[in-house]
């Protein structure tokens, strides 16, 4: 461990994807629509109306997929399951074809000795429970999400240990509710959003509730989650600990209700009328101890001290010659893999943490002999990953870590013009090639350390 780029024994290196990114199969066996089916095929939803009918295929393709991960050298891979597969309506009876489709994946996986970490929401509601009781504006769509989760549990937690609830509760509820750029495309008031967002921790603290009742000590439970890293642009202590605050402060409705299981009183002191219902009951479940958090990693928030500012910090804006991947949200700062989990092992004493997603697009050109030589790519994980190590050698316990992604997708509304893979996915031929991220990756994942 005195190589400061190696990696602890046991370290998980692993991939990951999701379910309407990648699957297709849209229509078949007997899947129900979903809210991100209805977005992405109404007009101007989507950059160039792309929808994920087809999308990688991994309905059909996932026995090749498993073989990559295997090349790959990965021990885990982090799917999502898709509810309106295995409930089409969201409710009701099971759909057994579509729970079948999740057998096959997991015993591939397993025979492969490949873990599965299952994700059961990533942004992909049934349709009939929009139009049945708008979603995730209603406490019904909570009780069903626990629901579905307790039968999907049933089903596989003889083979599945490791769960995440829900998958980065901002984008479905504030992206899909307040700013109408996600499904289902929703301009509505702050007292709504916060209701609504307030039933999506309610939705994933039942949940952890029906696995535990479930699966008991076999299960591992968890959360993906997407905070604003906040990152002190000097690292000193008074800038350290007002980075430490603000995550806090931001994740106030998210992440901080359900490590703390209470609403912070600054949060419902500011939302004053607008501040959500709930029960005694709703924070008990939300409360729920989990045995790891999941924490998805992109671009960073920069805060400094600032004693004048509310709660003492203020964040700074990205100056506009900030270095930047392919895209128009994502700034480079390899720092974030350090101090995301450092805080939020520091701020909730959180036994284990995983990085659940990292990764970024790039303009990968397919050369001549058919490669895609993303140098990048391989830039901007190595760099991250160089920061996670430093966590790791201060005693941050961090346990894994799940590139984002596994392979090219759908790119919500981006559609496909964003390329998130480290295999290309040509989306004529649904051929798949690993580009240079790839063997990059690998030799990682062989060496345990940064190479
Ligand atoms: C993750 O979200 C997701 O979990 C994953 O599914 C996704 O593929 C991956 O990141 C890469 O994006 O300007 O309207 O296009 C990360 C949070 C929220 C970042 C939405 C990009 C862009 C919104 N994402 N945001 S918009």
């Amino acid at each position: 461990m005195d190589d400061m780029l190696c990696f602890p024994e046991d370290f998980l290196w692993a991939c990951a994807t999701a379910s309407y990114q990648v699957e297709g199969a849209a229509a078949e066996d007997g899947r129900g629509p979903s809210v991100w089916d209805t977005f992405s095929h109404t007009p101007g939803k989507v950059r160039n109306d792309h929808h994920g009918d087809i999308a990688c295929d991994q309905y059909h393709r996932y026995a090749e997929d498993v073989q990559l991960m295997k090349w790959l050298g990965v021990r885990a891979y982090r799917f999502s399951v898709s509810w309106s597969r295995v409930f089409p309506e969201g409710d009701g009876e099971p759909n057994e074809a579509g729970i079948a489709y999740y057998e096959r994946l997991v015993d591939e996986l397993l025979a492969n000795d490949i873990q599965p970490w299952l994700t059961f929401f990533h942004w992909d509601l049934p349709q009939s429970l929009e139009d049945r009781f708008g979603g995730w504006r209603s406490r019904e769509t909570s009780t069903r999400f626990a629901d579905y989760v307790a039968c999907v549990t049933q089903r596989l937690s003889d083979r599945v240990k490791h769960y995440f609830t829900i998958n980065e509760f901002v984008c479905f509820t504030d992206l899909g509710y307040a700013n109408g750029i996600f499904a289902p495309g929703l301009e509505l008031p702050k007292r709504e959003c916060n209701q609504i967002r307030h039933h999506a921790v309610l939705a994933h603290g039942l949940a952890a509730k029906a696995i535990r009742a479930i699966a008991g000590a076999d299960a591992l439970v968890g959360i993906a989650e997407n905070t604003d890293v906040c990152v002190p642009v000097i690292e000193t202590e008074p800038h350290i600990t007002a980075a430490r605050t603000a995550m806090r402060v931001k994740a106030a409705p998210f992440l901080t209700v359900v490590q703390e299981g209470k609403y912070p009183d600054f949060y419902l002191e500011q939302e004053g009328e607008d501040a959500p219902q709930f029960t005694d009951g709703d924070m008990e479940a939300i409360g729920t101890p989990l045995d790891f958090l999941g924490m998805n990693m992109y671009t960073p928030t920069y805060v400094i001290a600032d004693e004048e500012a509310p709660h003492g910090y203020r964040e700074v804006p990205h100056s506009p010659s900030y270095p930047m991947m392919f895209t128009d949200w994502l700034y480079f700062c390899p720092q974030i893999t350090y101090w995301g989990p450092r805080f939020a092992s520091e701020l909730w004493d959180v036994p284990e943490i995983y990085i659940t997603e990292n990764g970024c697009p790039c303009d990968d050109q397919v050369n001549d002999v058919g490669k895609v030589e993303d140098t990048d790519r391989v830039m901007y994980v190595r760099n991250h990953l160089q920061s996670l190590a430093r966590a790791a050698h201060e005693g941050v316990p961090v346990r894994g870590y799940f590139v984002w992604s596994m392979l090219d997708n759908f790119e919500w509304v981006r559609g496909y013009t964003e390329r998130f893979g480290i295999i290309h996915v040509d989306f004529e031929t649904l051929e798949r090639t690993p580009k240079l991220s790839a063997d990059f990756y690998r030799e990682v994942v062989r060496a345990n350390r940064v190479v």
